[in-house]
């Protein structure tokens, strides 16, 4: 699922080539899943997206009680049904404390959270008017997880995405449930899949209109084709209520942006926003048993490459079902957000950097391009070398300790066009703990030289 739309406007900014650019964005015109609520300029509507850079995901379920895999430990038949269920009876919430959550990840850094609203087992994290499989109603919670994290976030202005799973094993009217059975065929059927549509529609109002959420963030689109889950009416519902709504792209081909899971791209990807989703050990919920923490060092990289390739990090923690957070989890957001304290100028608010070729590692450009900003993985002291860089330099700095490097141009003839290269001298003592950020300030927008070399 590519939107050729958006691909237009990040090719015109790489710098692609005017033509191409226009070629795309005649293209867009003619396949853009848009529709007569969406907003004049997709684009604006994205901005906030585009310079977020860091959301921070949360996973909070009844599955946390257990410890066990969020909905897939009852459908790939880990655990039966039955006993999945009773773990509502210990979803209790009793330290939950929005507040404190919307602490963390303002420490983080982040610019925006998306929280589980239900998971494909179902339950939903708010008092839902038209099921009772729900916390308020269902577990000694008692209690709507969702409006008051909403209220902290806001407060601190960090914008609000909603996680929703199309899938619903749990509903009697929708037809998958285990692996290896479902209750029937939607060709089969129409009546009874008419009621699960109308049913999962009404949750999408709902939730739209308690909490009105900056950004959807479906789940699960696998199961069913557009034309079955409604995609388009599902998009019109959301943006009737609050037109500036972005959504992700598991609606079918209806969404705004793309969401790799996981996996990490190794080159640019194609399209224009991205979201590499990623959890901080193995597993999305709580899950005890996973000690597979990554390092905040592996985070910070990841989370560079992404943003150097014009993508986000929507990073996952797990809470308890008491709504405590674990030490892990709580180490790895205060790590990230003292690293983003000391080089957030690299990472926020910027746009995807230079082709690779010009620099080993990955890096960023200011809007105005005129200051490009390098990251060194590992404690690199030494010489880093830029190539093809046409401006003349104003100055570099260190972020966090604004040291000033000196650097040398080696091997420019002055009758070639052909910029030498620049050897950027990295002493010891200068680094980061983790990734280290160099300020290149230029003369201009920058410009690069790739041809082959030569007079
Ligand atoms: O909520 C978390 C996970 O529970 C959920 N998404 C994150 C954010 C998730 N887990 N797995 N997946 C999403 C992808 C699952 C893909 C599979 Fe399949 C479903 C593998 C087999 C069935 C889709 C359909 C891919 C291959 C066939």
């Amino acid at each position: 699922m590519i939107f050729p739309s958006l691909i237009s406007l990040r090719q015109a900014n790489n710098r692609k080539g005017f033509l191409s650019a226009i070629v795309l964005v005649f293209l867009s015109t003619l396949s853009q899943a848009q529709s007569s609520v969406d907003p004049a300029s997709i684009k604006d509507k994205m901005q906030w997206f585009a310079d977020a850079k860091l959301g921070i995901f949360i996973h909070e379920g009844i599955y946390a009680v257990n410890g066990i895999d969020e909905s897939w430990s009852f459908h790939n038949k880990k655990i039966t049904y039955a006993d999945y269920m009773k773990q509502l009876q210990g979803f209790t919430l009793k330290k939950y404390d929005p507040e404190y959550w919307a602490d963390l990840i303002k420490e983080s850094g982040a610019k925006y959270a998306v929280i589980t609203t239900k998971h494909h087992d179902g339950v939903t994290m708010y008092d839902s008017q038209v099921d009772n499989l729900n916390i308020v109603k269902s577990t000694p919670a008692r209690r709507d997880m969702i409006k008051p994290l909403f209220a902290a976030l806001r407060e601190r202005n960090i914008k609000c995405g909603a996680y929703f799973s199309l899938i619903d094993w749990s509903n009697s009217n929708y037809p998958g449930f285990l692996k290896d059975s479902s209750r029937y065929n939607v060709h089969d059927d129409y009546d009874r899949w008419n009621k699960f549509r109308a049913f999962f529609q009404s949750q999408i109002k709902e939730i739209n209109q308690k909490f009105k959420p900056d950004l959807w963030w479906f789940d699960g689109d696998w199961e069913h084709s557009a034309e079955e889950w409604e995609a388009a009416k599902v998009r019109d519902i959301i943006l009737t209520g609050n037109k500036n709504a972005i959504i992700n792209g598991r609606l079918q081909g209806y969404g705004d942006y793309e969401t790799p899971e996981q996996n990490f791209p190794v080159s640019r990807p194609a399209f224009n926003w991205w979201e590499l989703c990623m959890t901080a050990n193995n597993n999305w919920g709580y899950h005890p048993d996973d000690t597979n923490w990554k390092t905040p060092y592996q985070v910070i990289t990841i989370f560079t490459d992404a943003v150097s390739n014009g993508g986000n990090l929507l990073l996952d923690i797990g809470p308890r079902a008491d709504g405590s957070i674990s030490d892990e989890d709580v180490y790895l957001l205060k790590e990230l957000g003292a690293w983003n304290k000391r080089n957030g100028e690299a990472v926020f608010n910027t746009i995807a950097g230079i082709p690779q070729g010009h620099f080993y590692g990955p890096t960023t450009l200011s809007k105005d391009s005129t200051v490009l900003y390098l990251f060194l993985q590992g404690n690199i002291s030494g010489s880093v070398t830029l190539k093809g860089l046409q401006n003349k330099i104003k100055d570099i700095t260190v972020l966090g300790t604004g040291t000033h490097l000196s650097y040398n141009i080696v091997g420019k003839i002055s009758w070639s066009k052909v910029p030498g290269l620049v050897y950027i001298n990295v002493p010891k003592g200068v680094q980061d703990k983790y990734v280290t950020a160099l300020k290149v300030s230029l003369d201009g927008p920058v410009k690069l030289y790739n041809g082959k070399g030569g007079l």
